[in-house]
């Protein structure tokens, strides 16, 4: 591993100054992630190596260089300014995984602004919600995707600009949308970048919690720092190296890795927009000789479920190093890898709020599969008590995730929730909100969450938003939502409901009120099963217990039920 030493070696020597001194960059000075991740790549003389490999869902493929790159944000940005959008502006991408959305990332940042990605698959109340709470001043979107926002936009009068990236040039209408084509657009040669400096804010990620609406975590253009190191160190990406990474930019891995990281260091990478289906995937790492591999457990274990016989049709062969991210990666899982691929996934466990990783398993130490491997050089972690707060040093006992903070990706705060935020630091640790064990040489063990946020197919959905979602269903009395057991997404959402008087159950309202809820919300958050149920098990003061539920659902001690209403 000559290219990033050991860990060992590295945590002796740790310093993030390590990555500003690789980056040129000085306390202090302008820091800009668009710039560095095109500009500055293009002056270290790569502006021909190719930047993008793009393959649509229809098959259609483009390729980009670093200097399209470049050029493609530059026109983006000075597009934006001349619309009057200035720096701290939020701008939200609301599109699929096309190439101008990834130009459009690094020309929002370009003119200072804070970017906010949403998935498409996003239906009106997701989107409206974030977009509410960000005061978003534009949203730069497809054709495809307008009849969403049209829906919500009277509701929102800070969304001053509908940009419509395939749609010809037009002016502003009345309505506040505007055809914005790359194409049609002469390119911008020489852009004037705005001087940002570390802490000024940079990307703008809506996570969910237990309780409230999404909440908007705030990164600033000195994440860079970590995105760098641990893209080079972790993932291990080299300058010949072609890269995928599976995740779409909706989530904070598609950002910081899937365009951050990769590009501040000059590697070419590939996107992949479409679906999942083994035969498409292997097929992509065929053409396009992909070396490393960044994708999440729900795809490995679909993989497997697609069985060995598949992967003999195609030759993967370029592959030479894989990592996961998302949820718990099982031990069969890295097991099946290194049979099939002759490599292991290598783990790798850190938050939207975390921005970049945190515990990982280090290319050249060995792998415990099951195991989430040991903090990244820089990172403290421990696992502190739920109620002292201290680190437990037992190996094998259960505790919080905890990290001592200060490392240059963390959030800065939750947009416009600072009390929420300041609740995530007790006693000098930030707590992830998740539990695990260490063992005896350090290796760090997921046990599962401290909430009840369900985490399925590695996307996080806040069991509240969907229960909100479902009271506006005609149908609904109550709402209870909860994580049920599942073989490949590990968990996938499960609602319980009570029926308003005049109402029957039926399979057909269930049906009815999971497509209300795939429109409303995305096909993720929709309740693959929905119970009845007469009454809901709540306390005495009246709030559900979700708890009992998910034990059931788990089968599970429901444990302290002290104070459960009907018992
Ligand atoms: C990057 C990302 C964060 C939550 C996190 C935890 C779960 C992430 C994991 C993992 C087990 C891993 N999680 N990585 N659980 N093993 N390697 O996933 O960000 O969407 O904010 O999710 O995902 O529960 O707290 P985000």
């Amino acid at each position: 591993m000559s290219n990033i030493g050991s860990y060992e070696d590295r945590l002796k020597n740790f310093a993030w100054s390590i990555a500003e001194d690789e980056l040129d960059y000085k306390s202090g000075e302008i820091i800009n992630i668009g710039w560095y991740c095109s500009d500055r790549i293009c002056q270290k003389g790569k502006a021909d190596k190719i930047a993008l490999y793009y393959e649509g869902f229809e098959g259609n493929e483009k390729k980009f260089t670093f200097n399209d790159v470049r050029l493609a944000s530059n026109t983006i940005g000075a597009f934006l300014k001349n619309l009057g959008l200035k720096n701290e502006d939020r701008v939200c991408l609301f599109m699929d995984r096309i190439p101008e959305l990834y130009f459009a990332f690094l020309g929002v940042l370009k003119i200072g602004a804070v970017v906010q990605p949403l998935f498409s698959a996003f239906g009106d109340e997701s989107l409206f919600v974030r977009l509410d709470n960000a005061q978003t001043r534009a949203i730069i979107t497809q054709n495809k995707h307008l009849s969403k926002i049209r829906k919500i936009r009277e509701k929102l009068p800070n969304l001053e600009f509908i940009i419509v990236v395939d749609q010809v040039r037009t002016k502003k209408t009345e309505n506040r949308e505007i055809g914005f084509s790359l194409e049609d657009t002469p390119p911008v040669e020489k852009f004037t970048i705005f001087p940002t400096k570390a802490e000024s804010p940079s990307v703008l990620h809506y996570t969910s919690g237990t309780t409230g609406q999404p909440k908007g975590v705030k990164h600033v253009h000195y994440s860079l720092i970590s995105q760098y190191l641990t893209t080079k160190w972790v993932l291990d990406l080299r300058d010949d190296d072609i890269y995928w990474c599976t995740a779409d930019p909706g989530w904070v891995t598609g950002t910081s890795y899937g365009i951050i990281g990769p590009w501040s260091l000059g590697v070419t990478q590939c996107v992949l927009d479409s679906g999942f289906s083994a035969p498409a995937w292997y097929k992509f790492i065929e053409k396009y000789k992909v070396t490393m591999w960044y994708s999440a457990p729900t795809a490995i274990r679909s993989l497997m479920k697609a069985g060995d016989e598949v992967v003999k049709n195609y030759n993967l062969s370029s592959l030479r190093h894989l990592a996961s991210v998302g949820e718990p990666l099982n031990s069969e899982a890295v097991i099946w890898s290194e049979r099939i691929f002759g490599k292991q996934f290598h783990d790798t466990f850190w938050q939207t709020e975390t921005g970049s990783i945190m515990i990982t398993n280090y290319p050249g130490m060995k792998i415990k599969p099951g195991s989430m491997g040991k903090p990244f050089p820089g990172i403290t972690g421990a696992i502190v008590d739920s109620k002292t707060f201290e680190p437990i040093l037992e190996t094998g006992k259960v505790g919080l995730i905890a990290f001592k903070p200060g490392w240059p990706a963390m959030m800065r705060t939750y947009w416009n929730n600072n009390e929420k935020y300041r609740e995530k630091f007790v006693n000098g640790w930030y707590l992830s909100g998740d539990k695990a064990t260490i063992d005896s040489d350090g290796y760090f063990w997921f046990i599962g969450r401290d909430d009840d946020v369900i985490n399925t197919a590695g996307h996080l959905v806040s069991p509240f938003e969907v229960e909100s979602a479902l009271l506006e269903h005609p149908a609904v009395g109550e709402s209870a939502v909860v994580a049920k057991p599942d073989e490949v997404n590990m968990e996938v959402v499960k609602a319980f409901i009570t029926l308003k008087p005049g109402f029957t159950a039926s399979s057909d309202l269930e049906l009815e009120i999971m497509n209300f809820i795939r429109k409303k919300l995305s096909s993720l958050a929709m309740p693959q099963e929905i119970e009845y149920m007469d009454n809901l098990p709540k306390t005495r003061s009246g709030k559900i217990m979700r708890r009992v539920l998910h034990a059931r659902e788990w089968g599970e001690e429901i444990g302290d039920i002290s104070t459960l209403e009907n018992d």
